[in-house]
């Protein structure tokens, strides 16, 4: 089926937040960001802004009529500056004018005096002087103490990833209504409408119910918005209680990329063991995440780096510790992976140097080590594997051995260009990692028409939740999908949501959706049964309409609704799914965290311009575990763009700040995302199918987050290229690899130690390139 979305979409008729009808009166707010990271806030001289004609008013900390307080988890976060500024953008005042402009101009003349206080951009030196979010984690199985002297290979290393800008469509913002009795209704562009609506209630000092955050659908969020929308709707629900009137505040391109957090930069160390045979024996690995200023969603985000940290291998011995350190950038947040990511990149990088120090090929140390059927993940729970299948089907499917042939005589036959090529395993958990959160609730009604509505607690932001939302409504139904109609995310109408995130969405609310249609049609057969006289258990739905034992019995759908509205039958329910059978307990880091895994292998193919720098990705070629995949053009869609993000992470999108804390990045000059030009020239995707029972929603398993993943491919193929163009190459492990640092890695060494330099283009390059550092500054 396709996306129910594609047609508005298409035609621009789609509602985002920038689109609601305004109300009459309705005012616009822009807020002002700290100029400095790190400082005490010695004044704030309004006058000047204040003064200029069609501004409202300016609110600062004093306004807040609640508590001055966002942090979601821990709370470390402040509305707005009161005595502290702890990063760039940080908002000090909110300016609310008759016009966006207006609003906008008067943030630039607000003078703000700052002492500075030293910065902390690196989570090492942040952790070195003991700046923690929270306590270390550490995830532990057998004893790699006693397991080191078992291997036959001892290898250590260091590895960066850096940050993400999630660079959704529709930049942050909130829309807040004032309605009678102290309500307000909020528009949010949120993940996370009961997030929202806490938040929002904290600031105010009002109660929840007092609130209806309302949320059509976003264009985009990646995780952007599943904390970080809260500000927001809190600077403008606060104004408009002030005011009585509509505040809208739709941040700029500029104010969204300054203000908002990113993915989590990671550093790490990482040591592996390797018995004789290959398999990986020992793992130990020290995580530090850069969690920016305040706490947001990074102890969660650390937490499943550690869960990834093995991605899809098995290793009997693993130590993993991980640091959530507190540095003066924007707080850092969640971003598709969830620190899935960052881990998985670890292991990878590990193996791979492994494989380069012992001269194998990557791949196959990787195929030896992934996990199978009954075995143990360091958390404790064990795995229902689909590792090997998909690494096999990919071999054969995509006739990897004569991938590897066709690039090694390329690379023979060419000097200045080399290709490379990796395989890329994944396995993500599915479920939220706080066992707590992973419910969901659906209200669905039937009117008295044979037309159905569904609101729950899932946010539509383009993965297709709605289309698959109406899937399940119409199969239990069996009826039409087009009498089929999704409502807007509403807290009066779902409550106590949580965010649509985790790839988690479509499951949660999915089955809820489902539990709901039970009742109903449970309820309908009854009715049925008693207006054609026979035995219930022979009446079902099918085709719009009642069949007995196996016929149609000329009892239609709506003739069949009419009847239980007459006999006075509930045609509404509201249900709660709650996902079975998970749990996990953080005293000893051991459990049964998710409902399940969702595994794949993509192999990526690049080509290395060896005198520039410049590569392109020829082809990625996927094999991706759906399950049961209920809707087969959406799940492509997303892994196509999952994958195609992933790759931007691994490969060009740098998010620099320099050593003040000021992101130097600021825009898309300067922040390169891919393009079509950049996109893999072919993408193909199989899915396995699977016959095995799984939690996941028609046993169609979750698919948002985990072809990210599969991007990381794109680095390690680089990579071996730039070895195969010089095998002393000396690459420091740092994501992502731009065409920059592959030119440095390319000349990182002389190519012939011996001062012979006779191949054209090997010879030009020496020195000063070889000692250059891996940043650089943007290029403006
Ligand atoms: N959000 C969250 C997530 O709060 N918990 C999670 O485990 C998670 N995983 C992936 C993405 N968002
Ligand atoms: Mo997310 S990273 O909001 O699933």
């Amino acid at each position: 089926m396709k996306n129910i979305d594609s047609i508005t979409h298409t035609r621009g008729q789609s509602i985002y937040l920038d689109d609601i009808p305004l109300i009459q009166g309705t005012l616009f707010g822009a807020a002002l960001g700290s100029p400095l990271a790190h400082g005490i806030l010695k004044g704030l001289d309004l006058s000047a802004a204040e003064s200029l004609p069609g501004v409202v008013r300016i609110f600062t900390h004093k306004d807040v009529t609640g508590e001055n307080q966002i942090g979601g988890i821990v709370p470390d976060e402040p509305l707005f500056a009161d005595g502290h500024v702890h990063f760039c953008g940080m908002p000090l005042a909110f300016v609310v004018a008759h016009s966006d402009e207006i609003a906008r101009e008067a943030v630039r003349k607000i003078r703000v005096e700052i002492e500075p206080l030293p910065v902390i951009t690196d989570p090492r030196e942040a952790q070195a002087k003991g700046e923690l979010i929270v306590p270390p984690r550490t995830f532990q199985l057998g004893d790699t103490q006693s397991a080191w002297k078992d291997c036959a290979h001892i290898f250590e290393g260091r590895s960066d990833t850096n940050g993400q800008e999630h660079l959704y469509i529709e930049t942050q913002g909130a829309y807040s209504v004032p309605l009678e009795n102290g309500n307000f209704r909020v528009y949010s562009s949120t993940q996370a409408p009961t997030a929202v609506q806490r938040a929002v209630s904290k600031v105010m000092g009002i109660p929840m119910h007092c609130l209806d955050i309302e949320v059509t659908r976003l264009g985009g969020g990646f995780g952007g918005k599943e904390d970080q929308a809260n500000g927001w709707a809190a600077l403008c629900a606060l104004a408009s209680l002030h005011l009585g009137q509509p505040v809208k505040y739709a941040l700029s391109r500029a104010d969204d990329i300054a203000m908002t957090g990113k993915r989590h930069p990671y550093s790490a160390d990482f040591r592996i063991g390797l018995g004789k045979d290959g398999k990986i024996l020992a793992y130990e690995l020290t995580l530090f995440q850069n969690a920016g200023a305040a706490a947001d969603l990074s102890p969660a985000v650390l937490e499943r780096s550690l869960f990834h940290c093995t991605n899809s291998y098995f290793i009997p011995n693993v130590k993993a510790t991980a640091y959530s350190c507190r540095t003066h950038l924007p707080p850092n947040t969640a971003f598709r992976g969830f620190g899935g990511p960052q881990g998985m990149f670890v292991i990878e990088a590990a193996i791979s140097l492994a494989a380069e120090k012992l001269g194998m090929d990557t791949s196959v140390l990787q195929k030896k080590n992934l996990i199978r059927t009954g075995e143990e993940f360091p958390y404790g729970q064990i795995a229902q594997s689909e590792a090997l299948e998909c690494w096999e089907k990919a071999e054969s499917l995509y006739q990897a051995d004569a991938l590897r042939k066709e690039i090694a005589d390329f690379n023979a036959a060419n000097a200045l260009f080399k290709k490379g090529m990796s395989f890329q395993p994944v396995c993500f958990g599915i479920s939220f990692t706080k066992t707590f959160m992973n419910h969901a609730r659906a209200l669905v009604h039937v009117y008295t028409d044979g037309s159905v509505t569904i609101t729950t607690g899932a946010v539509e932001m383009g993965q297709g939740v709605s289309t698959k939302m109406v899937q399940v409504a119409a199969a239990m139904f069996s009826i039409d999908p087009a009498k089929i109609r999704i409502q807007a995310t509403s807290t009066w109408r779902i409550a106590n949501t949580s965010p649509s995130a985790a790839s988690a969405t479509a499951d949660l609310n999915g089955k809820a959706v489902l539990m709901a249609c039970t009742e109903i049609v449970n309820r309908l057969l009854a009715v049925a049964a008693a207006e054609l006289g026979v035995d219930a258990a022979l009446v079902g739905l099918k085709d719009g309409s009642v069949w007995v034992n196996g016929t149609p019995s000329g009892l239609g759908w709506k003739q069949l609704i009419l009847a239980a509205f007459t006999r006075r039958v509930s045609l509404s329910e509201h249900a709660h799914y709650a996902t079975p059978d998970i749990h996990f307990d953080p005293s000893k880091e051991k459990g049964h965290p998710f409902a399940y895994h969702v595994y794949g292998t993509a192999i990526t193919l690049v080509t290395l311009d060896c005198l520039r720098g410049r590569y392109t990705i020829d082809a990625v070629r996927v094999v991706h575990d759906s399950g049961a995949s209920m809707n087969p053009l959406i799940d492509k869609g997303q892994i196509e763009g999952g994958l195609v993000q992933g790759i931007g992470w691994m490969t060009m999108e740098e998010v620099l700040y320099d050593d003040k804390g000021k992101l130097l990045t600021n825009a898309l000059s300067t922040y390169k995302v891919p393009d079509i030009y950049s996109a893999p020239g072919e993408i193909a995707i199989d899915f396995l199918h699977t016959e095995k029972d799984n939690l996941a929603i028609f046993r169609s398993k979750a698919v948002g987050e985990p072809p990210l993943m599969y991007g990381i491919g794109a680095y390690f193929a680089l990579a071996s290229a730039i070895k195969a163009f010089n095998p002393s190459a000396v690459l420091p492990i740092s994501a992502p690899l731009t065409p920059e640092k592959a030119l440095m890695g390319l000349y990182s060494q002389p190519l012939y130690p011996d001062g012979q330099q006779d191949r054209p283009g090997h010879s030009a390059v020496t020195g000063p390139m070889a000692s250059s550092t891996a940043t650089r500054s943007p290029h403006e």
